[in-house]
Formats: structure tokens, C-alpha cells, sequence
């Protein structure tokens, strides 16, 4: 039996792994789960072999056997729950794990999406400018505490987990914005995150992705 994950065939991030399949493809690379990559076009997942998986026709998807999942915060969840290495034995340790991993993608993720989609939909509007300081204030409204919180302490809750994963990668999505240079305990958070093996493999098997597709010369 082997997992298999669905990724887009052509990234609109051009390889630097910010598309959800880079959260995934991180959590097996931690547990050692070997996996294949099924690569889908926009239009391909919009039909009804990709519906079939996912709903809302997007990526990433989880097969394994008979069990198919989607929602990258569900996948990663089972992924640490079938596997040692992510969550903690602890049972109370486990459950302050999972409430990081719903803070990550329920608290922090979403402002920074909307600051990033404004960006792409509405950037070249007239009010773009007058919106944006709002979009950044509501980011950093996460950012702040977040920053706090993590203080002197390498991961969020002791040692590096499922939390550490997906904060780590929703705050990548602000990589090249300005807005992280004003946080250096997060910048050295999500390097740490980042210079981890597992992290790297994830990274350069997204990353060959692009690079083969692109054309040559
Ligand atoms: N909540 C779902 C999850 O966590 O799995 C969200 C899944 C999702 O948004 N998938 C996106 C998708 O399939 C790809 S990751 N979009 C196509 C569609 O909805 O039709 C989001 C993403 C896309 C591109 C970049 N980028 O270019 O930087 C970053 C993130």
C-alpha cells in the first residue's frame, strides 16, 4: 500500500513551496513515510475524478488504501497520529499540540491569506493602498502574541511537532514581505523549522516539480 498525494503539475509559487502539499509532504518526510505525487492541472481538478477525492476541487489530497483524505490540517493530524515523531506521548502534551495546529491554521493563517489574496485580486485597484495598512495591522495582531508566546523557546510547545509544521508554513507565506522584518524570533523560528532534513527533502522534491516543467534553454 502507498500514500499518495495530489500537487499542483504547475505552481503558481514557482517552486518555493508554499502551496499546501509542501505541509504534507513535510509531516511524511518526519515520520519516514515513503509516498507518490499525482500532479493535477487547474482543469483536472475540477473534474470529477479529482471531486471525487476533494470537494472543493483543490489540492493537496491523501490517499492511502481505501482511506482518502482532504484538508491539509486533517492530513497532517493523521499523519501524526499514525506515526511517532509529531505529536507527543503525553496525552495532555498532545492535546496543547493539536490546539497549536488549530491556532495555525484557524488564527494565524487566515489574515495572512486575506492580506496575500488582496494582494493578487485587488492590487492594481485604487483602494488597494488605503486597505493594506488594515490588512497588516490584523496580520500582525497574530504576529505579536505569537512572537511573545515564543520568546527564547525553539519550538511552541517543547519538542519540535505537527504544530511547529504547519505554523512554520503558514508563516513562510509571508516570506518576502516586509511585514517579517519586524519579527526576528519568528524569522529564526521558521529557519529552524526550514534547516530541518525532513523540511529540506519536502522542499526539493516540490521544487523538482518546477524545474522539470519548466522549458528548456
Ligand atoms: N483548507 C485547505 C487545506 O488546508 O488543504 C486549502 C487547500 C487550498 O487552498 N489549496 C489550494 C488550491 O487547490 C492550493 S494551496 N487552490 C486551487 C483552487 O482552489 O482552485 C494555496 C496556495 C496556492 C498558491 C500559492 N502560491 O502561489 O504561493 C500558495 C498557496
Amino acid at each position: 500500500m502507498s500514500i499518495i498525494l495530489t500537487a499542483f503539475e504547475s505552481s503558481p509559487d514557482e517552486g518555493r513551496g508554499l502551496a499546501r502539499d509542501m505541509r504534507v509532504r513535510w509531516a511524511l518526510e518526519e515520520v519516514g513515510q515513503a509516498y507518490h505525487v499525482r500532479l493535477v492541472s487547474f482543469a483536472a481538478m475540477k473534474e470529477a475524478a479529482h471531486l471525487a477525492l476533494h470537494p472543493f476541487g483543490q489540492i493537496p489530497t491523501y490517499e492511502d488504501g481505501d482511506l482518502v483524505l482532504f484538508e491539509t490540517g486533517a492530513i497532517v493530524l493523521h499523519v501524526a497520529q499514525r506515526h511517532p515523531g509529531l505529536l507527543p506521548e503525553d496525552a495532555d502534551a498532545r492535546a496543547r499540540a493539536t490546539a497549536w495546529m488549530f491556532a495555525a491554521l484557524n488564527t494565524v493563517e487566515p489574515p495572512i491569506v486575506e492580506r496575500e489574496q488582496s494582494w493578487y485580486l485587488e492590487g492594481d485597484k485604487p483602494w488597494y493602498a488605503e486597505r493594506l495598512p488594515g490588512l497588516n495591522a490584523r496580520v500582525r495582531a497574530r504576529l505579536d502574541p505569537l512572537s511573545a508566546r515564543l520568546a527564547d523557546a525553539e519550538w511552541l510547545d517543547g519538542a519540535f511537532s505537527a504544530a511547529d509544521l504547519l505554523m512554520v508554513t503558514v508563516l513562510r507565506r509571508l516570506e518576502g514581505s516586509d511585514i517579517l522584518e519586524d519579527y526576528p524570533t519568528l524569522r529564526a523560528y521558521i529557519a529552524r523549522g526550514e534547516a530541518r532534513p525532513a523540511y529540506r527533502r519536502a522542499f526539493a522534491d516540490q521544487l523538482a516539480v518546477f524545474t522539470a516543467s519548466r522549458p528548456v534553454g
